[in-house]
């Protein structure tokens, strides 16, 4: 990949002044409910919110700017608007309360705020609480008021160069989903957004300038910010933006839109291959899985019901995106991939020395891109020798295949045998009757730790002895049998994070 980038940089003048300067200005860039923006529409509002943010707010270049809200157009627009400006993205999940948001203002120091409106009551309790946010506008007002954002944009230039940043300049703070412990900020430079713009969509994920893409992750995450914003954008192609995006509305959506790449995780790609026969009968042609482990059953399931193979990619908030990853023509079941051009990766032990294959290690991983955390002393847990440990657990294979084993604290260590709590879920997950489960290890005197797994049962299964022993038997005949939960607990549901991952943790003491 072409990663040489000048000293001066803007991604939001890359991304999007480019395609108008180029001629593209006529294209479609964003669709959603009652919403058609070309790339020249998008770049005029982007324009007006940056004359906003610098006239009307106070905005100086390197000032953060908290962005909240459904996945709309309005949240792109502002999106570019901060970045034109030169200000710094610092997107929130839609749901967060003004408790969860005054943390994210605090540790970021922001000064700006461009919200939906849908959120106004929390993103003023935040205000609130919060020395440093002094200016909030608010978008997608329903009732007609002076000083939302789109009155203020109405008496702005439409016109507004974007500000000359360097290249090493700070554009996104993305702040880790928490499956553990209070969050951390990540930064990313323009460079590094368009690093990830130029490496895995170039050579895994190849679409093209009229494909339309969609997907469930919020913008907030820096996996829907890159799959469903910037590398659409980045080849000259267009965006269908949902602010609900279960399985049910990503189908409509895909329909709806004429969709054709598609960014979700594994369990909506269950819940979505129910309706295989609807979803052949669209335009989706590329499914990416990210997010959490896809397994080799999940991936059997939707190819069965599509026809289409998943490219399964691993990233991270640190890394920005995607770095180990395959094309869908290479796929290997129950893996995820290799490294994604320009990045390397290995297998470590816990002093760092790489291991050989075959073996389950730490996962190392080198690129264009890494973690900065802003102001965390956890940064050096994940940098280390100049290689970032995302926490994962990983074995690579004869062919260089990398395999995801599950996260470092979900091994489970039972009277000396190592256990990944994901193949012990993955196993029960074939049995009919298991709807969900999540599989931990617990204290126990005897063996260090016991399996203990959390089961969500479908509807018309019953809890109790009988199916505890049934699922027992039903693990030791599908893998090893120490795997076996020796403990199972029936619950109604499992504690996830917004962005849909597992929370393990919680169950712990349960
Ligand atoms: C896990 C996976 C197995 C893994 C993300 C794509 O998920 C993203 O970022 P987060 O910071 O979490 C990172 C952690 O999630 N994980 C992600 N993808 C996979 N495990 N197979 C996968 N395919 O534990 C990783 O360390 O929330 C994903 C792009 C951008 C992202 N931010």
């Amino acid at each position: 990949p072409e990663l040489q980038f000048p000293e001066r940089l803007n991604c939001a003048a890359e991304l999007l002044d480019r395609h108008v300067q180029e001629g593209r200005g006529d294209r479609l860039c964003v669709q959603a409910d009652g919403v058609r923006w070309t790339y020249a529409e998008l770049q005029e509002k982007a324009n007006r919110i940056a004359h906003v943010l610098t006239r009307d707010m106070g905005l100086v270049p390197g000032n953060r700017v908290l962005l909240c809200g459904p996945n709309n157009p309005m949240l792109v627009a502002s999106w570019f608007g901060v970045v034109k400006a030169g200000g710094i993205a610092v997107a929130a999940m839609p749901l967060l309360r003004a408790k969860e948001l005054s943390t994210i203002v605090d540790i970021a120091r922001v000064s700006h705020a461009l919200c939906d409106d849908a959120l106004r009551a929390e993103v003023l309790g935040a205000q609130q609480k919060s020395q440093v946010l002094k200016s909030v506008r608010f978008f997608n007002a329903r009732a007609e008021d002076a000083g939302t954002l789109e009155a203020l944009m109405a008496q702005a230039s439409p016109h507004f160069d974007a500000v000359d940043t360097a290249a090493t300049d700070t554009c996104l703070l993305g702040f880790t989903s928490g499956t553990t412990g209070v969050p951390k900020a990540t930064m990313h430079f323009h460079r590094d957004v368009m690093a990830v713009c130029a490496c895995w969509p170039q050579s895994v994920l190849r679409a093209h300038a009229d494909d339309v893409f969609i997907g469930s992750p919020p913008l907030a995450f820096t996996f829907g910010l890159g799959g469903q914003v910037l590398f659409p954008m980045s080849i000259g192609a267009s965006m269908a933006l949902l602010e609900k995006a279960g399985p049910n509305q990503l189908v409509d959506g895909m329909e709806r839109f004429g969709a054709t790449v598609v960014f979700t995780a594994p369990t909506s790609y269950r819940v979505m291959a129910q309706q295989g026969e609807r979803i052949r009968r669209t335009r989706l042609r590329k499914c990416v899985s990210a997010g959490e482990a896809l397994t080799a059953s999940t991936r059997a399931l939707w190819k069965d019901a599509t026809g289409i193979e998943i490219i399964d990619g691993i990233g991270s908030t640190e890394m920005l995106h995607i770095f180990i990853s395959h094309r869908e023509d290479e796929a290997r079941p129950g893996a995820t991939g290799k490294a994604v051009p320009g990045y390397r990766a290995r297998v470590v032990d816990d002093d760092g020395n790489e291991l050989p294959p075959g073996t389950v290690g730490k996962l190392a991983v080198q690129g264009p891109t890494g973690c900065r955390y802003l102001n965390d002393a956890r940064q050096r847990n994940y940098v280390q020798h100049g290689w970032n440990l995302t926490g994962d657990a990983y074995l690579m294979d004869a062919d260089g295949y990398f395999v995801y084993q599950a996260r470092i604290d979900d091994m489970i260590i039972s009277a000396g045998y190592n256990i990944a709590a994901p193949e012990v879920e993955e196993a029960l997950m074939q049995h009919p009757a298991v709807a969900e489960c999540a599989v931990i290890g617990v204290a126990d005197a005897e063996r260090g730790q016991i399996v203990k797994a959390f089961v969500v049962l479908r509807a018309g299964h019953a809890a109790g002895d009988a199916m505890a022993r049934e699922l027992q038997d039903f693990v030791k005949s599908t893998v090893a049998p120490y795997k076996y939960p020796r403990a199972v607990a029936f619950v109604d549901q499992l504690p996830r994070t917004p962005t849909g991952k597992l929370q393990r943790f919680r169950l712990h003491g349960q």
